[in-house]
């Protein structure tokens, strides 16, 4: 006997949304919770419902971004279901919304990032979820351009604040930060197409068990042109492409084996330096932070690039190409904390593949409290403007 009732609300919510009349605001029981609050904003309680309502990163309000340029933002969480460059486990596509689906507990009790000091929800900056990108499964090379250009789109409107200061982008404009939830690891290339068209050459931090900067030939041949660009060689046309800045990118919890030392070699001509997920033992988180500082500043613009499978398949065992020996989702949370004085631009969490994960959605949870670092890091840093035009670096 309630169903006819709830039909009538919903017949009556879309009534007003399309009148010029002033939307009546529904009475009941729950009448705070009728709203898709942004947790921790002082509108009140909403936290409540987490598990209600349509799913978006950590609750954070939708906008459909790609399709009007008029929506603003500082922050957005951007999807890239592709996972068709993948060489062992497919199933990426699905990375987006498990990541969602993972980080629907983010907003439960709070969202003070106790060990940052910070809550990314109730600060200066607008953060938004803004869908996916649309991405053909049929035609990678396609696809790619899809996800270079619906990036851009993104990337180069107007921030919510600060859009009339100069910033560190070309032409000394100020840009807001693009968070892209992959998809497979080639997804990085176009990405990375995009940024240098915003800033030019840039730093890299490449979080990952496997090096990417592979040769095609090493890499499982080349039968097309296509087929070369894959998730083990995006960083090497990347480097040939003039994407990333000489000698100032670094990849850390590196654990793969090698087709020869000659891969070593290639990895240096990418401009990377290598820190091994064993490093741990000897030199701590510090020690990783340390190292991963004094590679790329905190004044360069930096992209961030996180392979899941950077933590072990204990912590993380939903992914294309697991490697044992990684870090704990502890370690790698205290790693990235000591990273928050990054000039971070623009970041990406790729390889969730959730048909492998556990019942207990291990993998998108460690994904999703991994982004909640990183966009903890991004508001605590500040708005974009106050940052060195890059080329007066
Ligand atoms: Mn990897």
């Amino acid at each position: 006997m309630h169903i006819p009732s709830l039909l009538s609300l919903g017949l009556a919510t879309a009534a007003a949304a399309h009148s010029n009349h002033a939307q009546k605001v529904l009475e009941g029981p729950l009448e705070s919770l009728w709203y898709n609050r942004v947790p921790g904003d002082d509108r009140g309680a909403g936290a409540e419902s987490v598990f209600s309502g349509i799913t978006t990163f950590g609750s954070l309000p939708y906008r459909p971004c790609l399709a009007s340029d008029k929506i603003k933002y500082d922050i957005a969480f951007m999807g890239a279901p592709f996972d068709t460059g993948t060489s062992y486990r497919p199933g990426a596509r699905f990375g987006p919304n498990g990541i969602r689906q993972g980080s629907r507990r983010l907003p439960l009790i709070g969202t003070y990032n106790v060990p940052l000091k910070t809550n990314p929800y109730n600060n200066w900056a607008t953060v938004l979820d803004c869908g996916d990108i649309p991405v053909t499964p049929y035609d990678s090379a396609h696809a790619l351009q899809q996800i270079e250009e619906g990036h851009y789109q993104l990337l180069s409107r107007e921030p919510a604040t600060h859009a009339d200061k100069e910033g560190p982008a070309l032409g000394g404009r100020t840009l807001p930060r693009i968070i892209t939830m992959g998809g497979d690891h080639t997804i990085t290339l176009p990405l990375l197409r995009s940024i240098k068209r915003a800033y030019g050459p840039i730093s890299v931090i490449h979080f990952d068990s496997h090096l990417d900067t592979w040769r095609p030939k090493v890499f499982g041949g080349s039968p097309s042109e296509t087929a070369k660009i894959n998730h083990g060689t995006y960083f090497w046309y990347a480097a040939e492409e003039g994407l990333l800045r000489n000698d100032s990118n670094i990849h850390a919890g590196i654990r793969t084996r090698l087709s020869g030392p000659s891969d070593l070699d290639d990895d240096g001509y990418c401009g990377f330096e290598i820190v091994e997920a064993r490093d741990i033992d000897k030199i701590g988180t510090d020690g990783i932070v340390k190292r991963i500082l004094d590679r790329v500043g905190t004044t360069n613009p930096v992209y961030l690039s996180i392979d899941i499978d950077t933590l072990d398949p204990a912590f993380a065992p939903a992914t294309g190409t697991p490697e044992t020996g990684g870090w704990s989702t502890r370690e790698f949370r205290a790693i990235l904390q000591g990273l928050q004085d990054l000039n971070l631009v623009a970041a990406d969490i790729v390889e969730v593949a959730p048909a492998y994960d556990t019942n207990a959605e291990q993998t998108t949870m460690a994904a999703a409290d991994v982004l909640f670092e990183i966009m903890t890091m991004m508001v605590k840093k500040g708005p974009l403007s106050q940052f060195i035009p890059a080329a007066e670096l």
